[in-house]
Order: structure tokens, then sequence, then C-alpha cells
């Protein structure tokens, strides 16, 4: 049976836990000391890779949400657990400050234990034993019993029950209330940092090319009316992000080191200086999610700062039977591939001229032409050359993303858009890896007729997407059918399929007018 009290308890412990936590961001902020990550991290490695890929196709950013409040309510549990045993211990002393010493110092060693963090622990216990301090009180210690008019003397202080249930009440309600304080004082204190805006990223190291670069592809955007549309390149704040944990690592420059291991003639380790020393080029490359819809944002384009991984690769002469490499991020993300696909990739430090943001893989990354997201490893630390294929993180999940990207031609709301004349204006991109764009096919009918969309200018890049326009004087409702041809003559899969397990297919199809 739970009484009133283990119900208090259990209140106030659930404030203890929460204001530990709250302690925490205040002092961390949304970084890996954050005491969530490491719970969060634990999810992202337990959970089983149909539900993951259930999650992803089903409730899609949503899974992103669902997933850190599982996190949060179950580092929450854990430091309420703590508090709750606290209280009672509290209550069994007969001494709050022994029970809300229990809970700071029980709360700091698992806090520290979790995140590997002593000082900062410091943000969960301090908060959990305040709260336990105070919510342990006992009745008669905090209110001062003001006289009784009606009890005439007033010279004996009986402590009235009811009047003592009261004040326990009070001081609960207290407690909770000045948690929610806390907790909002933490969150507004902090703010979620915007980590991928560009206002706040230095210059990428030798990025002075990348400028022109910058501009050369933004100028080949087609003149568009619509307004919202992306234009060539992707300003970086708008540049689609996955993830499979919801924190970046955090890895300075000077820290960073990419080491070759596995199946090589030697081992090598490259630093961040020997890397930005080698030759330096700016490339767009198109980057285009396995796991997007159809008609999905997970595509976005950038002009890197990087260099060819070829010469580093070949330095340390692979070996391994397989001719397959598995990359290894510093988020515990690993991918496997073919040797041949990594020696075309390029190792980039730079993203439209400014160092790697923190969300695209500060301080390196690799860009794998042509193929899917999932082979462009952010935060890469290790290149494990093999013997025997192995699976890869989304691969272990039932996904087979490694291969090139599909072709598709993109029909965004915003490509929509009604001319002053009455026209439709449609435009969007198309993107089909390193076969390239070469046509892209427009009806307004449903599919009985079809004509060639304007396409932007074709720029030298290997990997990169194209913009298309289409006219067209809508006659009532028009159903709109969008399809791509590659630059080997393959229009776009027509069959509709899923995303999972080799990315989405069909033809992009809106009702318009
Ligand atoms: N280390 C690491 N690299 C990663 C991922 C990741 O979760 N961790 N996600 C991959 C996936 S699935 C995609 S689609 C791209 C997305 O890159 P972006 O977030 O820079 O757009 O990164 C890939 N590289
Ligand atoms: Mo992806």
């Amino acid at each position: 049976m739970i009484d009133v009290t283990e119900r208090r308890d259990a209140l106030l412990a659930t404030a203890a836990g929460t204001a530990g936590v709250a302690g925490s961001y205040l002092v961390t902020g949304w970084s890996p000391a954050f005491v969530v990550r490491p719970v969060d991290q634990a999810i992202v490695n337990l959970t089983p890779g149909p539900i993951v890929t259930f999650m992803i196709e089903n409730v899609g950013d949503a899974g992103h949400l669902i997933h850190i409040a599982m996190a949060f309510a179950a580092v929450i549990g854990l430091f309420a657990a703590v508090a709750f045993a606290g209280l009672q211990l509290s209550a069994r002393t007969e001494s709050s400050p022994v029970g809300a010493a229990a809970t700071g110092l029980a709360s700091w060693l698992l806090a520290a234990g979790l995140t590997g963090g002593p000082t900062q622990a410091l943000g969960v216990a301090l908060p959990a034993a305040v709260a336990v301090a105070i919510g342990g009180l006992p009745p008669d210690a905090s209110e001062p019993s003001s006289p009784d008019p009606a009890s005439g003397d007033g010279s004996s202080v009986a402590v009235d029950s009811t009047k003592a249930v009261d004040a326990v009440r009070r001081r609960t309600l207290g407690v909770v209330a000045a948690t929610f304080g806390f907790v909002v004082t933490a969150v507004i204190g902090r703010r979620l940092p915007d980590a991928d805006g560009d206002d706040t990223l230095a210059d990428a190291p030798r990025s002075e090319g990348a400028t022109e670069r910058l501009r050369e592809v933004g100028a080949a955007s087609l003149a568009v009316e619509s307004d919202g549309l992306l234009g060539m390149v992707s300003p970086i704040g708008e540049f689609y992000n996955v993830d499979i944990a919801e924190f970046d690592p955090e890895v300075t420059a000077a820290e960073w080191s990419l080491t070759f291991t596995g199946e090589t003639g030697g081992e090598r380790t490259v630093a961040f200086d020997e890397l930005t020393d080698r030759p330096v080029e700016h490339r767009a490359v198109t980057l285009r999610c396995v796991g997007e819809d159809l008609n999905g944002r997970k595509l976005d384009n950038a002009v890197w700062t990087g260099t060819p991984i070829r010469p580093l690769l070949e330095s340390v002469d692979p070996q391994g039977d397989c001719n397959c490499a598995m990359l290894r991020g510093e988020d515990g993300y690993y991918v496997q591939f073919p040797v041949d696909v990594l020696a075309d990739g390029f190792l980039a430090w730079g993203m439209n001229g400014k160092e790697l943001p923190p969300g695209h893989g500060h301080p390196v990354r690799v860009l794998i032409p042509g193929h899917w997201g999932e082979t462009n490893v952010k935060w890469l630390s290790e290149i494990e050359l093999l013997n025997v294929e192995e699976d890869g993180y989304w691969e272990e999940r039932g996904w087979e993303g490694t291969g090139e990207v599909k072709t598709v031609a993109k029909l965004w709301d915003e490509g929509i858009t009604e001319l002053d004349d009455g026209r439709i204006e449609l435009a969007g991109h198309a993107y089909a890896g390193t076969r390239g764009i070469e046509r892209v096919e427009v009806s307004t009918d449903g599919g009985d007729s079809w004509t060639d969309a304007a396409l932007s200018d074709p720029l030298p890049d290997a990997d990169v997407w194209r913009q298309w326009r289409h006219v067209f004087d809508p006659d009532g409702t028009s159903e709109v059918v969008v399809r791509a041809v590659d630059g080997e003559g393959n229009r776009q899969i027509r069959e509709p399929s899923d995303p999972s397990p080799t990315g989405a297919s069909g033809w992009v199809r809106r009702t318009v007018g």
C-alpha cells in the first residue's frame, strides 16, 4: 500500500532527480559531459535494428524526440531513485542533512561514473541534495508556528497535527515549484546552442579558394520566382543532419587524428595539421540519406574544403583479402565498403568556407562520391582495412545503404509558385550521384505527356545535384509528375518502394492548383 508519505517522497524524489538533470545541463550545456548523454548513447547502442528502422519509416524525425525523451526519463528516474532512498534515510535517522548528504554523495558518484567528469558531476549532486535537504525536513522544523489568536495565551506551542501536514504539503509544493523554476533557469541560461549556424564558425584552414568556388557554384543556380527554394548551395544552418546519437562528439583539431589500422603494410596516424598541409581542393558534393522519403528533405549540397584520400591510402599499402575498409567515427558510428570506393573519397575539414561545424563532423569527415549519405563518416577517427567483410551500423540494422545513390527529382512545397500572370512555376533539385543529371522531365497531366525542364548549368564537380524549372499554364487542378534521367541515359526508377533497405524509388507526384 502506498501511503501519503511515500507518495510525497516520490514527488520530492522526482523533483530532486529533475533538479539534478537541470543542474547538469546548467553546468555542461548540450555537450558530451551532460549526464543524459551516456544513457542516450546506451539507447542508441541497445535499440534493436527493426525498431530503429520502424521508427525511421513511421515516425521519422519524431523518433529522435521519443529517443531523447526516453533518455531524459531514464536519467531523471535514476537520480529520483537515489533521492528517494535519501529521503527514507532522512526519515529513519530523523535528520534531513544525513539523507541530503547521502543523496549528494551517491548522485555525485553515479553522475561522475556515467560521464567521467567528477567536477561537472557536482552539477547533478548539489541541486539533488538541496531538494532532499529541504524536502526531508521534519514537519516542525521549518515552519515557525505563528501564534494562534484563537488559542489564547500562546504559551505552549504544541504542534497541531493538521498544521504540520499543511506545512509539509506547502514545503513539498515549494520544492516542486523551485525545481520547475530551476529547470526554466537552466534552459534559458543555456539555450540550445546553435552549433550549426555559421556565424560562430571560424574560416576553414586553407579556405581561400573556397569563396571563389562558392561563388561559382552559387552562380549556377537557376533564376526562380519561388522564394524560399534552395539554390545550388545549402547554407550550413539548413543542411540536413542525420546522427545516430543526440550529442555531437567534441573533438578539437589539436586532439584529432586519423589512424589507418588492420591489414596494411604499416599503420599510419595523420594529425590535423599534416592533413591540411596536403594538396587542397574545394569540391561541391551533394549528400542524400538512404532513409529519406522519395520527396524527403535529406538531400543537400555544399562546397567542401579538403584533400583526396587516394595518396594517403596508397601510402599505407592496403592488403586485406576483401578489398574493404571499416570507417569509424568518434560517436561510435561505423560503416564498411570497398577500398576502391574509398580511394575516390575526400577528407574534408571545411564546409562552405567555414571549419566543419560540430554537427557535420568537426574537425574532419569523409565524403564518398556518388554513394548514400551513410558512407560519409563524420568525426572520422579510424580507417581499418579488413580481411573479411563486416556489417556497418546501419547494415546491422537492416539497411543496404553503402552503394550508389538512386536517381531522384524533387518537388518540394516551396518549388510550386503561382506567378502573377496565373501560370505556375515548378522548380526543384535532381540528383544522380556521379552519373550526373542529364534531363528532368515534367508532366502536368498525370504522366500522359512530358516536357523537358530547364536545367542549371552543369558544374565540373563529379557528385553534385542540378536544379530544374518548368513553367506551365494550369487548367484547373493538375497532376504533376517529375522524373530525372541520369548521365548514362537511365530514367529514374518508376516502381515505388520504401526507403528501407536500399533507398526510396518512384516518381514524385503532386496535385497542383
Ligand atoms: N560519425 C557519424 N557519421 C555519419 C553519421 C553518424 O551518425 N555518425 N550519419 C551518416 C548518415 S546516415 C548520413 S545521411 C550522413 C549525414 O551527414 P550530415 O549530417 O552532415 O548531413 O552522415 C553519415 N555519417
Ligand atoms: Mo543517412
